[in-house]
């Protein structure tokens, strides 16, 4: 049986629920402990904060209505990868390699897909580093290997990505063209300043 299997079978859906809140709570934990060791080490914090959520119900069912996938647990599972989300803040891109590229080092974490929208932006402008990886989680009669969404970003970009998520998404092909080159121009000037935060950071190393 997959990971995912297990996860659908046998659970309640507010065990199976649950049983992401654990899962973001171990990843909390492992975040925590990067960011305050690396500190006592380094003397540089690499996250500058940490947020989470569990995808509300509401939502989750939504999503499985709009991509067409079965009203069953392990099928949700399989095919929902964000039900369980992380987003990392760090101050400066190398950070948000750095921290993403410990976690991965950790032998419980499973990296099961990466997209790098900093190496590739999205062509409205966004940029993240965002992972899935899969944890186990220790339940009191079962090991359960879940899935969770972690998204890493530096200040400018989380500042950028809330505004333009206040401002269009969802809008798709709807937002007119005079906007989308200004976003564009907005995502450039945001990507400017990270590099120039970036270098300062170096130079003072
Ligand atoms: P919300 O409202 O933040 O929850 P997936 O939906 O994850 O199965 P996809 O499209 O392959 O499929 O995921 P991707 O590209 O990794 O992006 C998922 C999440 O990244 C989004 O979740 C957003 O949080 C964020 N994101 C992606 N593109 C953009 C963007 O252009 N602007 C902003 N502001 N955020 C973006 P949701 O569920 O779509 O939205």
């Amino acid at each position: 049986t997959t990971p995912d299997e297990q996860l659908g079978a046998g659970l309640s859906y507010s065990r199976f629920l649950l049983v992401y809140k654990f899962a973001i709570e171990e990843l909390m934990t492992k975040l925590r402990i990067l960011s305050e060791e690396f500190d006592f080490v380094h003397r540089h914090d690499p996250i500058e904060h940490i947020t989470s959520r569990v995808k509300r119900p509401e939502a989750i069912q939504a999503k499985r209505i709009r991509r067409g996938i079965p009203d069953d647990l392990t099928a949700i599972a399989e095919h929902l990868d964000d039900i369980a989300g992380v987003r990392v803040i760090c101050p400066f891109i190398s950070d948000v390699y750095r921290v993403a590229e410990m976690l991965l080092a950790q032998d419980d974490v499973e990296l099961v897909r990466k997209k790098d929208y900093i190496a590739n932006p999205k062509p409205n402008g966004y940029r993240s580093l965002h992972l899935i990886v899969r944890i186990p989680v220790f339940l009191s009669d079962r090991v359960v290997k879940v899935k969770v969404e972690l998204q890493f970003r530096t200040i400018a970009m989380d500042f950028w990505a809330t505004l333009e998520h206040k401002l269009f998404y969802k809008y798709d092909d709807r937002v007119p063209a005079d906007f989308t080159a200004e976003l564009a121009s907005t995502a450039m000037m945001s990507a400017q300043l990270d590099a120039r935060m970036e270098a300062l950071h170096e130079r003072l190393r």
